[in-house]
């Protein structure tokens, strides 16, 4: 797993609140191509507010466009999702199963696990999965119930604290801010709003390979 670059989320609701229905053939599919094409290196379906079916059936026809693309793919919080959907990977957070209980299910699942402050971070480090995501970096409003943001000092303190392991940096990034994060020495982003291009109520699908690749390339 390739772990710089863009880690692109592909979230239900930002894109619902823009006006795009992912439920709607071949939305999400399109989408996550415009992503992949623009680089990104992994690929995550958020689905906070739809029912369990309707998360599988999404994953479903999303599983195929990442593995065209050679990219893993993730589920978010639900590892019976990612078994039933033969994703590559699971996003757990702090309140979701503990890396232990995902090995239970799955041996081969990837795991990689939300943390938010360095007290988080050292304690998921120790059990080391897969990778590390730390956050939010800034102000987001793709979260309810947000932790306190740790800024860059906080990126750069993560990126000691790990020592090397796999570390995604989450929150408020977007192209303006992308270059303060790498001063702090993050190497792989993930982006939920500032991928979300949409003109009149569709995807603007070469805008969104755009704005992956110039998180992809910088
Ligand atoms: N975890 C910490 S911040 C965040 C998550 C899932 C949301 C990131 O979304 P955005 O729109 O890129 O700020
Ligand atoms: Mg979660």
């Amino acid at each position: 797993m390739r772990t710089t670059g863009l880690y692109a989320i592909l979230d239900v609701d930002a894109f619902r609140s823009r006006g795009v229905d992912l439920a709607r053939p071949s939305v999400a599919e399109q989408i996550a191509e415009a992503m992949l094409s623009g680089g990104a290196t992994a690929l995550q379906l958020r689905a906070k507010h739809e029912s369990g079916r309707d998360t599988l059936a999404l994953l479903r026809r999303l599983r195929p466009v990442a593995r065209s693309a050679a990219v893993p793919f993730f589920a978010n919080d639900r590892v019976d999702l990612a078994v039933l959907a033969e994703a590559d990977g699971v996003h757990v957070g702090q309140e979701d199963l503990a890396l232990e209980d995902v090995r239970r299910i799955s041996r081969s699942l990837l795991v990689g696990v939300s943390t938010h402050d360095p007290v988080q971070l050292s304690i998921a480090a120790a059990q080391a999965p897969d990778y590390l995501a730390y956050g939010p970096v800034f102000g987001t409003r793709s979260k309810e119930r947000p932790d306190p943001t740790v800024g860059v000092e906080g990126v750069a303190e993560a990126v000691r604290l790990v020592e090397g392991r796999p570390l995604v940096v989450i929150g408020g990034i977007d192209r303006e801010s992308l270059a303060r994060v790498h001063a702090a020495g993050a190497r792989w982003v993930a982006v939920i709003s500032d991928l979300c291009a949409v003109r009149d109520g569709a995807p603007d699908l070469p805008e969104i390979e755009r704005r992956a690749r110039a998180f992809e390339a910088a």
